[in-house]
């Protein structure tokens, strides 16, 4: 099994600091080992009051896990005091591990987490050490001496905190006004650029020592850095969009419950796989290929929609999915099905499948509610707009029959392919009527 070693503060809240590492570890299937620096008394709205833990007490606790245990990364996070940062530094310098250096300046809720007194130590000490350093935008501005007011800054930032002796940099961009997010990686030389959609949430607490902690996880497991970068961005999305309000202060980045958008995107996985074990499947796939897409409850966005990258194609007359399952990675089936969502938030997933009448007879024939709509009929102004096609056509099905049906399909207009949409609750749902279809259309 693979060993991470957290060297950080503890934080009553449990959303950021060792517990959250120790549950980034677990979520990801690390065994996670933790040495304390200091105790917060905090909750979702502030930090009441800090205590250190003393310097040699934090040399006792590294040499505890190291000299037992062998430890494929470490990540620190709050380190307080230069006697801290000694401490850690000292025991540090001889590991030859990945270390992932989280520089925690202040909390989310505004308290000082490292004493300016101990700034410099921070900066002449730990950095040197750091395999990879992963700043937020205030901390870079801080470690660079600049301004960063959008990404060409960011890469100027990058290359003055590299120069401070840390091998990698990566500036977490979830603090700049820009549509996307884009984490900024500068690794030996060269520049990487992760992008996810904004989520409409504000930041939670708890999301920067996810990052780090998913980093230095996946680096445990021997992922390279920019492959570990891709994963961590997109799983510290994930735990965000899935933010829980647990007190009356900040949201909290989370990993649990069941709308969790991890366990989403597994359950989205599963009937992917079932699909591509279907024989014969590839009859009913349209030549524009098919998706397949889930959505969260509270959907607002076809952001928080996913479904398969690069699609679901045909192959061999069987399916196979073209790439990972993603929020995010369906324009038209999830456009679909978000307008759906407006007049019933319980239908969640839905998949395309080819159209011909013989197709739409069985839907009826199966007890399936079906409804229809006409694309050349769509008035002119919905056409000119992008995106809205799909829509208005899912209205006009829902007016036709004033319900809520299983299965749209419209025949096409000028260089529009003909199409059945199957909506169900969840994706296992779905597959259960996509199955149904196929087994009578192949007999027929
Ligand atoms: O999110 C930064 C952070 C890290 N570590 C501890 C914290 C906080 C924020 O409050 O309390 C212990």
């Amino acid at each position: 099994m693979f060993k991470a070693l957290t060297i950080a503060g503890s934080d009553t809240s449990s959303g950021a600091g060792i517990q959250a590492d120790l549950k980034t570890f677990s979520a990801l299937g690390v065994y996670g080992t933790s040495v304390i620096t200091a105790l917060t008394a905090q909750n979702t709205r502030k930090v009441i009051k800090i205590e250190e833990v003393k310097p040699p007490m934090v040399k006792a606790q590294i040499n505890a896990v190291l000299g037992d245990i062998k430890i494929d990364a470490v990540k620190v996070g709050m380190v307080y005091s230069k006697g801290i940062i000694d401490a850690v530094a000292s025991s540090l310098k001889n590991v030859r591990v990945t270390i992932v250096l989280d520089p925690i300046f202040k909390a989310g809720t505004g308290a000082t987490l490292l004493r300016s007194d101990a700034y410099s130590s921070f900066v002449k000490r730990l950095i040197p050490l750091a395999s990879v350093i992963t700043p937020n935008l205030m901390e870079a501005e801080k470690l660079a001496s600049i301004r960063i007011k959008n990404i060409d800054d960011a890469k100027i930032a990058t290359k003055k905190i590299a120069k401070l002796g840390a091998k990698s940099v990566i500036i977490k961009g979830g603090h700049m006004q820009d549509r996307f997010v884009i984490d900024l990686l500068y690794h030996k030389g060269e520049f990487f650029e992760f992008r996810g959609e904004r989520i409409e949430i504000s930041r939670p607490h708890g999301a920067g020592c996810m990052f780090s902690a998913a980093l230095a996880a996946e680096m445990a497991k021997g992922r390279n850095i920019v492959d570990a970068t891709k994963f961590a961005n997109d799983f510290v999305r994930r735990t965000m969009m899935n933010a829980q309000k647990i007190g009356k202060g900040l949201s909290i980045a989370s990993l649990e419950q069941k709308h969790n958008a991890n366990a989403l995107l597994s359950e989205l996985q599963d009937a992917v796989d079932r699909l591509e074990s279907i024989d014969g499947l590839g009859v009913i796939i349209p030549e524009s290929q098919s998706n397949i897409v889930f959505a969260r409850a509270d959907t607002q966005s076809i952001n928080n929609i996913a479904g398969v990258r690069g699609r679901i194609i045909k192959l061999n007359g069987n399916v196979k999915a073209a790439s990972s399952v993603d929020f995010g990675a369906s324009k038209h089936v999830a456009s679909a099905l978000l307008a759906m969502m407006l007049h019933d938030r319980s239908i969640r997933s839905a998949m395309n499948i080819k159209y011909n009448e013989r197709l739409v007879a069985i839907c009826e024939e199966l007890g399936l509610t079906v409804s229809s709509y006409d694309r050349k009929s769509e008035p002119q102004e919905i056409k000119a707009k992008e995106g809205m096609s799909v829509k208005w056509g899912i209205e006009q099905a829902i007016a036709k029959i004033n319900a809520i049906p299983d299965i749209v399909y419209h025949q096409g207009d000028w260089g529009k392919e003909p199409m059945i949409l199957v909506f169900g609750k969840e994706p296992k749902d779905v597959v259960r009527k996509i199955i149904a279809i196929l087994n009578k259309y192949s007999k027929s």
